[in-house]
């Protein structure tokens, strides 16, 4: 099993702290210049890989890269954007970076209704409670109904995966966070288990497969064990997201990793039993006191406390089975 880390910052010094807590793998987003999506120059990526390989760790994902949403809902301008979307594929293939993290939420990302709930101790977590979320107005985008996000999605994949495999690049899609459709009138696709496998179905390829993001499967209401070996044993769970939740989709807040609802070492025990080669990282930890909120989900103490806890469930299964 392969740890992977979100560092702050690509510095000697978060490398250095990586190794330390017992991390081999680097996570990063790539992020462009403001104003437009760019593309990633293969010398910027090599340059950057060869900086975390030489602090002694690997540069196994990006998770993501800026996707306009002109690609997800399939409006003017799509065929352009998705051509700079392959000349970085190109590229971070060719820089030997192997998986790209992608999602399918177009318009709204990543939602929460609360960065400051409570959880224990009084650490604070974010939480997603829909009824909230009932009378939220409509985006410029109104109404967006589901078929016409898959429409996009199977257009997308006819035109990237083939790249992708060629490049030696997996592309592992993550589930829509919160996994509810649709929210202030954009639906939402990757909100239960079969609709991962009519993604792997839309054209398939040993390139196209999913980022399995725990916390999202178990809002979803998913068996987390028999899912991991469902998506594991069909070889395309490139990429997870170690993350525990205490509720489901329509009202939930994440939890350290030892205290949701989810028995992360029966979790634990799935991923030996597949095989599980991709690196695994701990997803959306609480702010722990004396660290600023602000990256709600990603405070670094919260991410450490959680590598412990893996790398000790790690350690049970190994000694006692699975
Ligand atoms: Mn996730």
């Amino acid at each position: 099993m392969r740890i992977g880390v979100v560092l702050p910052e690509i510095t000697e010094s978060y490398l250095k702290l990586a190794r330390q807590i017992g991390c081999t793998d680097i996570v990063t987003t790539l992020r462009g210049p403001a104003g437009g999506e760019p593309v990633w120059g293969f010398r910027d990526l090599l340059i950057q890989r060869q900086r975390i390989e030489e602090a002694g760790l690997t540069w196994s994902v990006i998770e993501s890269l800026p996707m306009p949403d002109c690609i997800k809902l399939g409006l003017d301008g799509r065929d352009e954007a998705i051509e700079r979307y392959i000349a970085s594929v190109r590229n971070i293939g060719a820089a030997g970076i192997p998986i790209m993290c992608y999602n399918w939420m177009a318009v709204l990302p990543w939602l929460r209704t609360s960065y400051t709930t409570r959880v224990r101790g009084d650490a604070l977590a974010t939480s997603y409670k829909h009824a909230l979320m009932e009378r939220a107005p409509l985006t410029w985008a109104g109404q967006v109904q589901e078929e016409q996000l898959w429409s996009a999605l199977a257009y997308f994949l006819q035109a990237v995966v083939p790249v992708a495999q060629e490049a030696g690049v997996r592309l592992a899609i993550h589930p829509d966070d919160p996994p509810v459709s649709p929210i202030a009138g954009i639906g939402r696709i990757l909100t239960h288990p079969d609709a991962f496998q009519r993604v792997i179905d839309l054209v398939p390829s040993p390139s196209s497969g999913i980022t399995f993001c725990q916390g999202c499967f178990a809002e979803m209401g998913a068996d987390i064990p028999a899912t991991i070996e469902r998506f594991g044993r069909q070889d395309r769970m490139f990429f997870a997201h170690f993350r525990n939740v205490r509720g489901t989709a329509r009202d939930f807040s994440e939890a350290f990793h030892d205290d949701g609802d989810t028995d992360m070492f029966a979790a634990m025990q799935a991923y030996y039993r597949i095989g599980f080669q991709g690196p695994m990282r701990p997803d959306h930890v609480p702010a722990l006191e004396g660290e600023p909120n602000d990256r709600p989900g990603y405070s670094l103490w919260g991410r450490f406390y959680a590598i412990g806890y893996m790398r000790g469930l790690m350690e049970a299964v190994e000694k006692t089975g699975y």
